[in-house]
């Protein structure tokens, strides 16, 4: 009896891990941040936990602010910008990676001045190479921080640029408009090229995947079907 006790003790701390692992399909799926604010974002939770050499994230977003954002913040206890994606101005993007900066300048044939934008970046210690595609046309590489490994455990928000672990917000960085499809994987894009990496790839995502998520919503953020 004792044993049986143990059992069930041990049955509903597993059932009770599962929950809070609980991942969710987001397919055809997007999070909207209506407004404004500092208090609005989305974590991403993510159960890698070995530094990274290699990766890549792809995201979708729908917007029409003109100021700065950000798109995809990456911050670990020690360094806040550890991988950043951030619009400062229209027809610039910047990624960090390991607090450093790359600039592409991103000309407006890539496509959609109105209507949801395609990115993926990616970023490979080894070389130090890293690639922009918007709407799945590559832009110049680049390169920073050959040989640095990206710390593992970081935190990953959308909607706000951590300026601390979880916090350091500005609302005139923040995201205002639809974020979907974010993925990231643990390698640089496979040969085949970007156009692989897309909703319907069979890519198995190593670090997120939008049909699998782990997410916390933190204040007004809103959760709605993609408008066809
Ligand atoms: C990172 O990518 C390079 C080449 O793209 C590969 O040789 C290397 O093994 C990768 N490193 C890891 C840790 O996956
Ligand atoms: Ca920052």
């Amino acid at each position: 009896m004792k044993n049986m006790e143990k059992l069930q003790l041990w049955l509903l701390l597993f059932t009770g891990l599962l929950g809070a692992m609980a991942q969710e399909d987001l397919q055809e799926q997007v999070l909207i941040f209506p407004k404004e604010s500092q208090d609005a974002y989305v974590i991403l939770n993510t159960k890698n936990t070995d530094p990274l050499h290699n990766f890549t994230v792809c995201l979708r977003y729908f917007t029409d602010l003109t100021r700065a954002y950000s798109l995809f913040s990456y911050a670990t206890r020690s360094r806040d910008n550890e991988i950043l994606l951030y619009k400062s101005k229209p027809g610039e993007l910047s990624l960090y990676v390991g607090g450093e900066e790359v600039i592409f300048k991103v000309p407006e044939n890539t496509g959609t001045s109105s209507g949801w934008e395609h990115i993926c970046a990616s970023w490979e210690s080894a070389t130090g190479i890293a690639e922009l595609w918007v709407n799945w046309i590559p832009l110049p590489r680049k390169g920073l921080r050959k040989g640095y490994s990206v710390s593992a455990l970081g935190m990953i928000v959308l909607g706000q640029e951590q300026d601390s672990f979880g916090g350091g917000f500005d609302a005139k960085q923040s995201f205002v408009g639809e974020i979907a499809d974010v993925y990231m994987w643990n390698h640089a894009p496979l040969c085949a090229g970007m156009r692989a990496v897309s909703p319907s790839s069979r890519l198995d995502p190593t670090i997120l995947a939008w049909g699998s998520l782990q997410y916390q919503i933190k204040g007004y953020v809103v959760l709605k079907p993609m408008l066809a």
